[in-house]
This record gives structure tokens, sequence and C-alpha cells, in this order.
């Protein structure tokens, strides 16, 4: 008996210190694992997501704000999936929102720390050299708006500045489509985006030479936030609110407050083949010569 107190209290204790070492918010999720042949092509069109479970998305009614404002799906509605593949090493994010007015000030924030070394990663207050070298170095802050193009001028992009280039292609690719409705129109829209993200251990000022790319490992646990900052224009109310995937205050900043993400093994039972539209060409022309 005492044997099992002891081990119980020795995985409480390490719980604690996993907790409070490298942070946790909210419920622990799952990045899908694409296979090799099944990875999404961005193209905008939504299909290669239909393999993925629910287990692995975020849905709007888990997220929550910093209003803590009532959840009303017609206000806002949203699915989101993190996935990876290991041989091209890429992080996938998908997301479908649909939302009573679409502008283009609105975005998905996401902050990311793929070796899960936590800690404050931008706004050091130790002078403008220091943040040049290191704000969003070891961790992440991107921000993807396409298929809107932002009022700030980018469909992706990384904060700060000084690592600017590893927010645009090749390091971070993008398509999306409007399903229903447009940008701005002050009419209900839904739109969907998917986006590719080459991930970074240390982002250094000069490039990617200098930097270090960081290697999925299964099984392995990942730092993520992600919210839709929903700014719709109502008459006094400029901020809607900030959906969020985890909610961690001061995650623009602090890795410690990213929610965490166990890298998925390969799910059993995904197709054998990508059904794309070359295929079903091909196919096409396989049955016309019958
Ligand atoms: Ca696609
Ligand atoms: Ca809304
Ligand atoms: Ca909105
Ligand atoms: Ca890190």
């Amino acid at each position: 008996m005492k044997r099992i107190n002891e081990a119980a209290i020795a995985l409480l204790v390490s719980a604690l210190m996993v907790g409070s070492a490298f942070g946790h918010q909210g419920e622990m999720k799952f990045m899908f694992q694409f296979p090799d042949h099944l990875t999404p092509v961005l193209d905008g069109d939504m299909s290669d997501w239909d393999i993925v479970s629910d287990v692995y998305k975020i849905k709007a009614e888990t997220m929550f704000n910093q209003f803590g404002a009532p959840m009303d799906l017609s206000d806002f509605n949203a699915s989101l999936i993190w996935a990876y593949n290991i041989n091209d090493g890429k992080a996938y994010f998908s997301a479908w929102i649909a939302d009573d007015y679409i502008n283009n000030t609105e975005k998905w924030s996401t902050t990311t720390d793929w070796d899960h070394s936590g800690g404050i990663f931008r706004g050091f207050d130790q002078g403008d050299d220091f943040e040049t070298r290191w704000a969003s170095a070891q961790a992440q802050r991107y921000d993807l708006a396409g298929p809107i193009f932002s009022s700030s001028g980018y469909y992706t992009r990384i904060i700060d500045g000084s690592k600017a280039w590893a927010g645009q292609s090749p390091y971070v690719e993008w398509a999306g489509q409007f399903l229903r409705g447009d940008v701005d129109t002050q009419e209900p829209a839904e739109m969907f985006g998917e986006y590719s993200i080459v991930p970074f251990d240390d982002i250094h000022p000069d490039g990617a030479d200098q930097s270090v790319q960081h290697s999925w490992v299964e099984g392995t646990v990942v730092g993520i936030e992600v919210n839709w900052g929903d700014k719709d224009a109502d008459p006094g109310s400029y901020d809607d609110a900030y959906w969020s995937g985890f909610g961690g205050i001061g995650a623009s900043r602090d890795a410690d407050q990213f929610g965490d993400y166990l890298l998925a093994p390969i799910e059993e039972g995904l197709p054998e083949a990508r059904a794309t539209g070359v295929e079903a060409s091909t196919w096409g022309q396989i049955k016309s010569t019958f």
C-alpha cells in the first residue's frame, strides 16, 4: 500500500513539475500525423483533411475568450486541425471558420514552441539588439490571414520583423478560399485556409542557414496557442473577443502559456492513395479505354 502511495505521489509531483516548468494550458491535444502520400495539397480545397477524425480538432464549442463571453455559433464558429509530416518536416494547420462578419483585420494568431522550451520569447525589455536577435527566435508568433489580405499588408507573417523571412514562402505557405460571402461585406461569411510552416527551434535574423530547424519526434509534446481575433464592427464594441484554443494569458510573449500537443502516430486504416484530381482523370482515362 505504501508503495502504491509513493508511486501515486511521484506521479503527482512529476505532473506538477511538468505543469510549472513547461506550462500546460487546457487539455492535451493531438497533432495528426500525415503519412507521406497523404500530406495536404495547399490548394484551398478542404477534402484532404477529411481523413482527420474529430479527436484531433479544436472546435468553437471548446474555445473560449478573454471576456468569458458566451459562445454564439452564429457569431463565431470554427474547426481547427494541427498536423505534421516527419519526412517533409512541416507543420500543417487548417482552419474552417464561419463568422457573422469577416473583416480584413481578422486573422489567426498562432504561437509555436516546437521543442517545448517555454518561457518569454519576445518583448524581453533587454534592449533593441537583444530583441532583434531573440524575439520570436526560440518560440514564434505567426499571423495567418490568407485568404484574406490583411489591412496590415500580408497574407502570412511572423512577428517580429527581424524574422520576416521565416513568415513567408517557402517557410510559411498557404491556400484558402471563401466558401460563402466575402471579406468586408458586413454579411455572414465562411472561409477555409490551409497552411504549412517549416518549424524552427531557433530563428536567426540572417536566414535559414543560421537557424535551427526542428525535427519531429513522434510521441513528443510541442507547445501551441491559436486564436482568432473576432473584431466585428459592432457599434460600441470594436473587439468582440479573441477566441482561443487554449487561452493562456500572455501567450503572445510567454511560451509557458501555450497548450500541449502530442505528436500522434500514423492512424491505422488511412486510404492507401490520395484522392486527387490527377488520379480521378487517370481513372477517367482508364475507364474510357474499356
Ligand atoms: Ca487542400
Ligand atoms: Ca463574429
Ligand atoms: Ca468577425
Ligand atoms: Ca522553443
